[in-house]
């Protein structure tokens, strides 16, 4: 896969260079080029941002830098950046990319959208800063190349760049091989269940006791049955209570007998279970 990022603060992106992603990058499953807005200013301020139309706070974003950065990414041609070294190097590997704008306002970023976005040969993300950017740049974009506005959580950031960071992570990890062995048997005992249903249960490891607390002794029982029932247990107490809503989600035949136990255990009405079928 394919990411460009276009950013104003490109020293945001150093930690890609680094663990997982900078393993990935190594290994040519991941090639990310980072570039400087500013090198599509014209102006001896290089000035990317103007006062709102009708009034108002802040600034927003001139469209015409957003649209000449994301034309030279996309077209292959060289730019400022690729001659100091911000080019991640060789040809593009499709020849229209899907434009990921991170913004409060856009739809939410779940793991279903880390899922669909892996499967996409490139992507470019934008990086607004300030109040946005001029709508009429995302607008023009969708004219060349499909346009998504996503977010990564009900809250402000001061700009696009530690959502774009959080949403490669979440996609890259799931890029062929980027996982190692150990992390992706992990990940698909997971696969089904992680983050649809059910949090996952509280994890131990060595020692068997450590400052007087135990290791949940049916985790050492090397009775897999049983393991797994307990896993299942915790995991159910610990999405009632703190994400009750995917429950919520939860069709009732997905229950068991012991499910509907361990809920009323925390105090969760099954009739509500039943409800939201
Ligand atoms: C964000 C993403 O704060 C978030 O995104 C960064 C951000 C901040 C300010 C402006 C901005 O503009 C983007 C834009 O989109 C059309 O103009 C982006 C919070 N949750 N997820």
């Amino acid at each position: 896969m394919r990411i460009d990022i276009i950013t104003i603060f490109r020293d945001y992106f150093a930690p890609l260079d680094l663990s997982l992603m900078g393993k990935a990058q190594q290994r040519e499953l991941l090639t990310i080029g980072v570039h400087d807005l500013r090198s599509w200013t014209h102006d001896r301020h290089n000035t990317v941002d103007d006062t709102p139309s009708g009034g108002g706070p802040g600034m927003v974003m001139l469209p015409e830098p957003w649209n000449e950065a994301l034309t030279s990414v996309t077209s292959g041609a060289s730019s400022a950046d690729e001659a100091s070294g911000a080019d991640a190097g060789g040809v593009p590997t499709a020849e229209v990319p899907r434009l990921i704008v991170p913004t409060p306002s856009g739809a939410v970023f779940t793991q279903r959208d880390a899922e669909r976005l892996a499967r996409e040969p490139w992507l470019v993300f934008a990086c607004g800063r300030y109040e946005g950017i001029d709508a009429r740049f995302a607008e023009e974009a969708a004219t060349r190349m499909p346009v998504e506005e996503l977010s990564i959580g009900d809250y402000v950031l001061a700009g696009g760049e530690v959502a774009t960071l959080v949403m490669i992570e979440a996609i890259a990890r799931l890029l062929p091989g980027v996982l190692g062995n150990s992390e992706s048997a992990v990940q698909d005992s997971f696969a089904e269940g992680a983050m649809s249903h059910l949090v996952e249960g509280p994890v131990y490891t060595k020692p068997p006791v450590w400052r007087g607390r135990e290791v949940p002794p049916v985790l050492l029982s090397g009775h897999h049955g049983a393991i797994d029932r307990w896993r299942r247990d915790e995991a159910l107490r610990k999405t009632v209570r703190n994400r009750p809503e995917l429950l919520r989600g939860h069709a009732s035949e997905d229950l068991d007998a012991r499910d509907r136990e361990v809920l009323a255990e925390e105090g969760w009405p099954s009739s509500s279970v039943d409800m939201a079928d």
